[in-house]
C-alpha cells in the first residue's frame, strides 16, 4: 500500500500506520482523510492484522489538528462536506474489526484528538498535548468531538475541554479518562508494541466480537446489549479458535490461534 501521506508498516500480526505530514505537524487535509478511509477499506479484511497501532510522524505531533490552511477558503457546504468526509473516515477506522491503539506522541489537537478518540486505545507520551482547540478559531469540533468526548469522558469534563479550547496535558487526559497510560516519550512506541502483541496472541475473532459488543453495545438499552453480547457469543461457538483456546487451557499449553 503506497499514500502520498500516509506511511503503513506491517510486522507479523502487527500494522503500524503513520500520518505523515511533519511539515505541517501532521495536519489533516482532504488528501489525509481520502487516504485514512482508503487506508481503512484495504485493510479491514485482511486477516493477517490483528492490532493497528497508528502515530504521527516526528517527534512533535501526533496530528495537531484539521489543516487550517485548507480551511480558509471554504463555503458553509464545502465546510459540512469537510466534516462529513472527516466523521466517514474516523467511523471507517473506529469500526476495523481488531484494536487499534493511537500511540499520541505530541500535540492531538482537534481533529487529532478526535482521530485518537476514533481508536480503541490510546496510550500517550508524557510531552503529548490534547485538545480542542475549534473555539479559538471561531469553529466547534466536527470530526466526531462533540459525540465522542462525552461518551468517553462524561458531559461536564467534555464541555469544560470544549468550551475553554485549552491543551491538556496526557496526564490530566489520562485522569480524565479516555488515555489509558502515559509513558515517557522514548518508551511509547515499544511499549505500544508491548500491548499490540499481547493483543495480537488472543484469539483474533474473539477480540473482533469482543470490540463490536462493547463499541455497538455501548449506544443501546443495557437489554439489548445483553442480548447482542449473548448472540456475538454464540456465534464464537462457531469458530476453531474457540475450540483451540478452550483445548489449549484443558491441555495446559499456549493457545495458536489462526483467526478462523
Ligand atoms: N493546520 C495546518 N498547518 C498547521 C497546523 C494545522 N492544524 N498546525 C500546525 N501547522 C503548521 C504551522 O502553520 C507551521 O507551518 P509553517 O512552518 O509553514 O509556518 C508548522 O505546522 C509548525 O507549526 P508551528 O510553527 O505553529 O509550531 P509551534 O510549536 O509554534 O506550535 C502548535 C505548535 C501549538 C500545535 C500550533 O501549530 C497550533 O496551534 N496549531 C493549530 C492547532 C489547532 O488549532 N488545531 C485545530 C484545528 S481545527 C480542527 O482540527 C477541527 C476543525 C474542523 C473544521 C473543519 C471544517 C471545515
Amino acid at each position: 500500500m503506497t499514500f502520498e501521506t500516509l506511511l503503513y508498516q506491517q510486522n507479523g500480526h502487527i500494522g503500524t500506520l503513520t500520518i505523515n505530514r511533519p511539515q505541517a505537524l501532521n495536519a489533516l487535509n482532504e488528501q489525509v482523510l481520502k487516504e485514512l478511509k482508503s487506508f481503512a477499506n484495504q485493510v479491514k479484511s485482511d486477516k493477517n492484522i490483528r492490532v493497528l497501532i497508528i502515530t504521527g510522524s516526528g517527534e512533535k505531533a501526533f496530528v495537531a489538528g484539521a489543516d487550517i490552511k485548507a480551511m480558509q477558503q471554504m463555503t458553509p457546504e464545502e465546510a459540512e462536506a469537510f466534516s462529513i468526509a472527516a466523521q466517514t473516515a474516523f467511523n471507517a477506522i473506529e469500526e476495523l474489526p481488531f484494536a487499534v491503539i493511537a500511540a499520541v506522541n505530541g500535540f492531538a489537537l482537534g481533529g487529532g484528538c478526535e482521530l485518537a478518540l476514533s481508536c480503541d486505545i490510546i496510550l500517550a507520551s508524557g510531552k503529548a498535548k490534547f485538545g480542542l482547540p475549534e473555539v479559538t478559531l471561531g469553529l466547534l469540533p466536527c470530526f466526531g468531538g462533540t459525540q465522542r468526548l462525552p461518551r468517553a469522558i462524561g458531559l461536564y469534563k467534555a464541555r469544560e475541554m470544549v468550551f475553554s479550547g485549552e491543551f491538556y496535558s496526557a496526564e490530566t487526559c489520562k485522569d480524565f479518562g479516555f488515555v489509558n497510560h502515559v509513558f515517557a516519550p522514548e518508551e511509547l512506541l515499544n511499549e505500544a508494541q508491548k500491548l499490540a502483541e499481547t493483543i495480537a496472541a488472543r484469539g483474533p475473532v474473539a477480540v473482533a466480537k469482543a470490540k463490536q459488543s462493547l463499541n455497538t453495545g455501548f449506544e443501546l438499552h443495557i437489554t439489548d446489549g445483553l442480548k447482542q453480547e449473548a448472540a456475538l457469543f454464540g456465534e464464537l461457538f462457531t469458530t476453531e479458535d474457540h475450540n483451540e483456546g478452550i483445548g489449549a487451557f484443558m491441555e495446559k499449553r499456549s493457545p495458536d490461534f489462526k483467526g478462523n
